[in-house]
């Protein structure tokens, strides 16, 4: 006897939103109203001190998926670290729901487990990028705002360029300004759209999304980056989020106002710094779509790994 159709929605709704609220509330800390909470990075040393700079001392633990690692690549990549900062590229393991090493390190095969070889005890995320001290072992910082900011300015002597500085002191009022901004509605927009577990939450952080996104395209009518004719930390930050938009946010995170390709100045712009040399190389677009799509379950259950969209702004350049 075949099951009433609207029994097998009603009951699968119900049981599926259960599930799905508990996930959420587990993987996804969030507010009284839904809103997503990100938690703060925990290691915040800089390299000064006990930390000097050295070549081929530190060693950067990064994922292709991550955009915050992503961050980390793209200045590694412009400043032309590549020699003197080594990386280890991580592997989204989707049934452990973290990250896995290629090889055994220090005994561990996890990130988890290297976060706690350098601390034992630890109990908070074991987040990528993370910047590893190969002298003491141990976590010199793991919030790539910071991390960034190393690369930038710590490494010149041993950089292919340190004539590049990605933060002069005159631009600082304006990056600051923009990071503040850009945080709150794109990077961690996309995530407060993605994750958000209330209708109001979602509607709150699309608007801002989308509202930061209009602003910037306008700007971008009269200026080539976002403080000026310069290319700064601040651009980069935007970057990584942008290069991820119409792959993923747009579709998967409900970010679904506009693709960046439908923005005239914002499209110009990704491409603009996906051209840069290096930056093509930190991009791999095929990753992306496996660990956000394979990855974050409770936003796509059935698995179904999308195919890998025509991005016109990417190519148009490169013709
Ligand atoms: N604020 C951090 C965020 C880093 C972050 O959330 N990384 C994610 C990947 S996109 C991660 O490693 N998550 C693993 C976990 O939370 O266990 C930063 O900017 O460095």
């Amino acid at each position: 006897m075949a099951i009433p159709p609207s029994w097998i929605i009603q009951t699968g709704r119900s049981i599926w939103t259960q599930i799905w609220q508990l996930m959420m509330s587990q993987l996804a800390p969030r507010n009284d109203r839904g809103e997503y909470q990100r938690p703060q990075s925990e290691f915040r040393h800089r390299v000064d001190g006990r930390y000097s700079p050295a070549p081929n001392r530190y060693r950067l633990y990064v994922g292709w998926s991550c955009p915050w690692a992503h961050r980390t690549l793209v200045v590694r990549a412009l400043k032309g670290l590549e020699d003197s900062i080594d990386i280890t590229m991580l592997r989204g393991d989707a049934n452990a729901g973290g990250w896995a090493l290629p090889a055994l390190e220090h005994g561990c095969n996890t990130l988890a487990q290297l976060y706690r070889f350098a601390n034992p005890g630890y109990t908070g995320r074991s987040t990528v990028p993370m910047l590893w001290d190969t002298q003491t072992n141990s976590i010199v910082n793991n919030e790539s705002a910071e991390i960034i900011e190393i690369l930038n300015a710590e490494f010149n002597e041993y950089a292919t360029h340190p004539e590049l500085d990605l933060a002069p002191i005159a631009l600082q009022d304006s990056i600051e300004q923009w990071n503040d901004i850009i945080y709150q509605s794109v990077n961690n927009g996309v995530y407060r759209c993605g994750f958000a577990q209330t209708q109001a939450a979602y509607d709150q952080a699309h608007s801002e999304l989308f509202a930061t996104l209009d602003r910037i395209d306008e700007l971008l009518a009269t200026q080539d980056y976002l403080c000026g004719e310069l290319l700064t930390l601040t651009d980069i930050r935007l970057f990584t989020t942008l290069i991820r938009f119409d792959l993923v946010y747009n579709n998967l995170f409900k970010c679904n106002r506009r693709r960046i390709q439908d923005y005239p100045r914002l499209q110009i712009y990704l491409q603009k710094i996906y051209n840069l040399p290096g930056v093509a190389e930190t991009c791999n677009f095929q990753t992306i779509l496996q660990d956000y799509y394979g990855n974050l379950f409770p936003l796509n259950p059935g698995g179904i790994i999308p195919q890998l969209p025509d991005m016109i702004y990417l190519h148009r350049w490169l013709e």
